[in-house]
């Protein structure tokens, strides 16, 4: 079984209800991104085990290393085709689903939740950002409109997982989502998937004792 480093509510959440989706076993291994960043079989730092030092990071059988979140949703995805996750290669749709992973990792995941969520962020910049996120929120609504459930269509794909993550922790900075439609009952259909509602409530519940363990 391939192991999944993460830490709870990070991004890393994406990857976690993408196997869950996919029916894919994966070992998680929690790292403290905020600590000590020890791997938890003592074989190293997250650091030593990808050039950027983040998660996800997901190891293979054979010790191959995969980073970042658009190749590793993909390489999820296509573990078990059947599940639809991702478009086959081959197909014109696969390009827009490597275009909502480029648009929600660059857009929402750096532009926004990122600096929204580190430390040193001063509290300018924090409003900076804070301004500039209604542009590619009201994009993303507009796509979404009433005609579609994803960001494909009909079928729910890793770029939903990928963005139901960033809009969890948008909602959570206290940016008001209501104010497009589309996007707030996008939140509350995707959340109502059962491995969508799993995988949030349990690293939630771990994410509050690791701050509590902290403080
Ligand atoms: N470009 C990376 C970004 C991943 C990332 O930002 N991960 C964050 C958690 S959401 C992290 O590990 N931060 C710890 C750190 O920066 O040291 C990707 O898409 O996978």
């Amino acid at each position: 079984v391939a192991k999944l480093y993460f830490y709870p509510m990070a991004c890393s959440l994406a990857s976690r209800i993408a196997a869950a989706e996919a029916g894919v076993d994966l070992d998680f291994r929690p790292v403290d991104i905020f600590g000590e960043r020890v791997l938890d079989d003592r074989a190293g730092t997250l650091d030593s085990l990808s050039t950027m030092g983040k998660v996800p990071v997901l190891v293979d059988d054979d010790g191959e290393v995969l980073s970042e979140n658009a190749a590793v949703l993909q390489y999820l995805a296509d573990l078990n085709p059947a599940s639809a996750l991702a478009p086959p290669p081959s197909q014109r749709s696969r390009y827009d689903l490597q275009r909502w992973l480029s648009f929600v990792g660059t857009e929402l995941h750096k532009g926004f939740c990122n600096p929204m969520f580190s430390k040193g962020t001063p509290d300018s910049v924090k409003a900076w950002i804070r301004e500039n996120v209604d542009r590619p929120l009201a994009v993303v609504a507009g796509h979404l409109d009433d005609r579609r459930d994803h960001l494909l269509g009909e079928t729910f794909t890793v770029a939903d997982c990928y963005l139901i993550w960033a809009l969890v922790l948008i909602g959570f900075a206290k940016v008001d989502l209501a104010r497009w439609p589309a996007l707030s009952a996008y939140v509350e259909r995707v959340r109502q998937r059962p491995h969508v509602a799993a995988a949030v409530s349990l690293e939630w519940e771990m994410a509050r004792a690791a701050s509590a363990k902290r403080n």
